[in-house]
């Protein structure tokens, strides 16, 4: 039975991988940072406890910052393959916490690979890096490849400029199989609540409940490339399951603003957003209703602008060509934007009719809010 090691596995990529991975017989191991509250949520439907004989995931208390814990799990557990995914993954936060994030993100990477040495696994532990379209930053050449410069824009993004080459160098330098995957953003029903899709999903599904008033949004024009989690973690093992290790763009080649983001989830919800106003008086007004949500009615306004969502530094555009991935891997992504758009609404506004149900039968709701 082969065996991973996973950091990050209460994240969104992680419990996708950790599902990828049960599925195909591995046997997962995963780090989790101990919290005042339980923060196992994403993967809970997979764990059996520790008191079961099938025990195919396994979790350890652990974190990035602190080396003999990552140490001594590399030395007990012995994985042959290693997804690093934990990361301060929060670009707006890193302007915040940038001290904490270059630990995390940048060492934190460090430590593991130097754990793998250290132990003499160089030749039997294979390593898989979580890098990012954000090292493109202030971009040079669209799309983006894997021969692309990069330029960060952000804590996180120069954190993780560290991470890339230090995962190169630990290739070149003692032959460890380590690979960095330059993922685009994905995002899923299990994407963070204060990432721009999810933030976006959930509050459009709570105003058309009445939960909430008005979504809240920085910069309606940045443009990404957005693709599906499901499908990027198993672009993931693939990475790790050549002959010869090598660094790879994993993206879809489409872009779309997070202004038509916007507009593409309030049709799913059943309304048509008209903008009016500039800058950041811009309002997103419902100009027509398609389905009967008791939140919305003709010539509210569901959008607003708040300038606290503006990044000291921003990345505007994002396109990723993910040619090398699909000659090389075969790797194509099986879910469409719009799917992952239908997928993450309709999670959503089932979430959000539940906490009206509640609220209707007299219980007291508290629906956690962005900040
Ligand atoms: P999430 O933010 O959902 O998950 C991050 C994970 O890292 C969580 O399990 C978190 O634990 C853990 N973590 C945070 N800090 C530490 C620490 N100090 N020690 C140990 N674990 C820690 O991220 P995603 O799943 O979306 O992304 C996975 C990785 O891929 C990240 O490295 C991210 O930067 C990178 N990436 C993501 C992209 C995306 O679009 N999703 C695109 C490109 C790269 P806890 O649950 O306790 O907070
Ligand atoms: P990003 O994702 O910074 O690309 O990093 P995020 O969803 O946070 O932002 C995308 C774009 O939307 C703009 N935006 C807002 N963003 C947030 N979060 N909240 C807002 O209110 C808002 N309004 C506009 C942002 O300015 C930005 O341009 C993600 C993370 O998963 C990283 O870990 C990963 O490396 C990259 O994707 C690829």
């Amino acid at each position: 039975m082969k065996k991973a090691l996973i950091t990050g596995i209460t994240g969104q990529d992680g419990s996708y991988l950790a599902e990828f991975l049960i599925e195909k017989g591995y046997q997962v191991h995963g780090v989790k940072r101990r919290a005042s509250s339980f923060n196992t949520e994403r993967i809970d439907h997979l764990y059996e406890g520790p008191h079961t004989l099938k025990h195919n995931l396994v979790l350890h208390y652990g974190d990035l910052t602190d080396s003999s814990n990552l140490t001594r799990l590399i030395s007990e557990i012995r994985p042959d393959e290693v997804y690093n995914l934990a990361a301060q993954s929060h670009v707006a936060v890193s302007f915040e916490s940038p001290e904490y994030t270059a630990d995390v993100d940048g060492l934190g990477t460090l430590r593991l690979l130097e754990a793998i040495r250290f132990l003499g696994f160089e030749k039997t532990t294979r390593f898989y890096q979580a890098s990012t379209s954000e090292l493109y930053g202030l971009v040079r050449e669209i799309p983006q490849t894997e021969r692309t410069p990069f330029h960060p824009r952000s804590p996180y993004a120069v954190a993780k400029m560290y991470a890339y080459w230090i995962t190169v160098n630990y290739r070149e330098a003692y032959g460890i199989y380590a690979c960095n995957g330059i993922l685009f953003n994905h995002e899923s029903p299990r994407r963070g609540e204060t990432f721009v899709t999810r933030k976006i999903t959930r509050a459009l599904a709570n105003i058309s409940q009445g939960l909430e008033e008005c979504l809240y949004m920085g910069n309606l024009d940045a443009k990404r490339d957005w693709g599906h989690a499901k499908d990027y973690v198993r672009m993931q093992w693939m990475m790790l399951q050549q002959e010869e290790p090598q660094d790879f763009v994993i993206a879809t080649g489409v872009q779309y603003s997070v202004r038509e983001f916007i507009e593409k989830v309030a049709s799913v919800l059943g309304v048509i957003i008209r903008w009016k106003g500039q800058g950041t008086e811009e309002v997103g007004v419902v100009e027509l209703l398609m389905k009967d949500h008791p939140g919305f009615r003709v010539g509210k306004i569901i959008v607003r602008i708040d300038p606290r969502y503006f990044r000291p530094a921003e990345v505007e555009t994002l396109l990723g060509d993910p040619a090398k991935a699909r000659e090389e891997l075969g790797w194509i992504p099986e879910i469409t934007f719009n799917e992952m758009i239908e997928e993450m609404a309709a999670h959503d506004l089932d979430q959000a009719k539940r906490h009206a149900l509640l609220e209707k039968n007299g219980y007291d709701v508290t629906v956690p809010r962005e900040s």
